[in-house]
């Protein structure tokens, strides 16, 4: 064999050994602020012998660190290696950017290395979020990451999703991976929606009767049909440990659990376990099928409101979230009207009806409002869906504007914090075909709710003034969960309206633009197929059809 031969072989073998490499792009949802790419510079090449370096002393940092090896894995196929800064030709992450917005970070990536630095651990995150979304696949690559200066900071302090697992009940694993989701679109609040009609999920050491009996149900409607019944027991509750995780897993990603204990309606799940709670005194059955009950707690009876202070007080323990649902919507006053304490605690109050409300609305008002002072006097605030302000608002208490985006307005124009999720653009159990697609759409709300409307939502109005405006705390999404029974189809619904949600929640109003953002649509799907997540494939490629079993 000639020398000439011998080269050729050796080169061979080399470009057969040699790992190939993608290009990291910068497309990511939501998008950043500022995205400057250094054309003229040299960019870092990632490689398996690269470190993740964390400075900062708090735990939190080192987590960090350890969440973006476990997030680079699946997409790369490397797994890299934690250590305390600094070190070469690594993925730095600090937490030392000065910034109004405790969120902002900035990325730099150049020949030496990638810079992240936070504002804060929660700021580092997101600048880790995006270098995550930023590689397009999932693949055994080096990644050559262009030289770049990210700058960003989110545009609302409150970007929330709920998640109903009342009407159907998530194992604790599910609902971590329903964190994940979250973390990945820069979600930081997650409204968990724990006690309704259909079943009381959460563990109350008092009441022990709310999660032993009215957590199951005796059985559920078939589709929408309300007369049929397919009479298979059905629950699942949460103990307080459990709770507990949840918390820890989501802080972990610097995401808030804001829980959510339905009052003085949705309570059939509580009235079947304390019938006495309710204005007849039951019995009550677990509800079976999904709408509006008129059963519920009665507002005459003052060991309710004691019951209202007792779980409240349990759950402060578990949650540390500043924030505190207590619900308030759909509450028929159909009993009240006709229970005797109910009517007799009106006049003791001396609510009298008026052009704005009935006397029972202002009933309304007085629980909610005892129940925020409770929450008040342990440094909480009360979040209510928008019907809390019928009979008067409480103040103090934020209002999640649902029914349109009216409420919001007339919240803030009255000074009070709002939260946008008003149902034609937020609520995802809507339909994402125009038609139904696939079995599974035809049990659905039958609304068109596609990702471009979801996109299209601008959570302040026009006509509210600067100082108004700072009223509207950020925007939600929610999942209920009536027709959604397994993680997999709650993925499906979630995925990819919420990445349009999160942009709503995170980017200016001046750089939103649908065409571009339905392009990027194309680059995070390549993380939601590295990670597993079902999604709607049909919301990039109209002509694809059935999926999302
Ligand atoms: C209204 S939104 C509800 C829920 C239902 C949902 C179905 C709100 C505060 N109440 O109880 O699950 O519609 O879309």
């Amino acid at each position: 064999m000639n020398k000439f031969v011998l080269i050729l072989a050796g080169a061979a073998l080399a470009s057969c050994t040699s790992r190939p490499q993608q290009t990291a792009v910068y497309d990511v949802i939501p998008l950043p602020q500022s995205v400057s790419v250094d054309l003229g510079g040299e960019g870092f090449v990632l490689k398996p012998s690269a470190k993740i370096a964390y400075f900062g002393a708090d735990t939190s940092m080192r987590r960090n660190a350890e969440l973006l090896a476990s997030y680079l894995e699946p997409l790369t196929g490397m797994r890299l290696e934690v250590v305390e800064a600094p070190a070469k030709g690594a993925i730095t992450i600090t937490d030392t950017l000065r910034s109004e917005s405790p969120e902002a970070y900035r990325l730099v990536a150049s020949a030496d290395g990638i810079v992240i630095d936070g504002a804060s651990a929660a700021g580092a995150f997101y600048g880790m979020q995006t270098l995550r979304k930023s590689i397009p696949a999932a693949m055994e690559a080096d990644v050559l990451f262009p030289a770049v200066s990210i700058a960003d900071a989110p545009r609302f302090p409150y970007r929330g999703v709920h998640f109903d697992c009342s009407r159907h009940f998530f194992p604790v694993d599910s609902v971590k991976e329903y964190i994940d989701i979250l973390a990945l679109h820069n979600v930081n609040h997650f409204h968990w929606h724990l006690t309704d009609d259909q079943g009381w999920r959460i563990e109350i050491k008092k009441y022990p009767l709310l999660t032993e009996k009215g957590s199951w149900r005796k059985g559920t409607v078939i589709g929408t049909d309300f007369s049929s019944n397919d009479s298979i027991p059905y629950g699942g509750y949460y103990t307080q440990d459990d709770a507990r995780e949840i918390v820890r897993y989501a802080a972990e990603r610097h995401i808030t659990v804001v829980p959510e204990v339905d009052m003085p309606g949705h309570m059939q799940g509580a009235l079947n376990a304390y019938p006495s709670m309710g204005c007849e005194g039951g019995p009550y059955e677990v509800w079976m099928r999904w709408g509006v009950s008129d059963q519920v707690l009665c507002a005459g009876n003052d060991s309710v409101y004691a019951f209202v202070d007792d779980v409240i007080d349990e759950l402060c323990e578990i949650f540390p979230s500043e924030y505190f649902h207590i619900g308030g919507d759909e509450c028929p006053k159909k009993k009240w009207k006709e229970c005797e304490a109910c009517q007799a605690k009106i006049r003791s109050l001396g609510l009298k009806s008026d052009s704005h409300s009935t006397a029972e609305q202002k009933l309304q008002t007085h629980f909610m409002t005892h129940a925020a002072e409770h929450l008040a006097s342990k440094g909480r605030r009360a979040i209510g869906w928008d019907e809390i302000m019928e009979g008067g608002m409480t103040p103090g208490t934020v209002i999640m504007s649902w029914r349109g985006p009216k409420h919001a307005v007339t919240a803030a124009r009255a000074g009070h914090d709002a939260i946008l999720t008003p149902t034609a653009y937020c609520y995802f159990d809507y339909l994402q075909a125009p038609d139904s697609i696939t079995d599974e759409q035809l049990l659905s709300y039958r609304t068109y709710l596609p990702v471009e409307k979801v996109y299209s939502l601008e959570p302040v109005d026009s006509t509210l003034t600067a100082e108004e405006a700072r009223h509207i705390l950020g925007a939600q999404c929610n999942l209920w969960c009536e027709y959604i029974p397994t993680l997999s189809y709650a993925e499906y619904k979630l995925l990819p309206r919420l990445a349009a949600m999160s942009e709503v929640q995170w980017t200016r109003p001046e750089k939103k633009d649908i065409d571009d953002f339905m392009r990027r649509l194309r680059q995070i799907v390549k993380t939601y197929d590295a990670e597993g997540y079902n999604y709607a494939r049909f919301a990039l490629d109209p002509a694809a059809t059935a999926d999302g079993k």
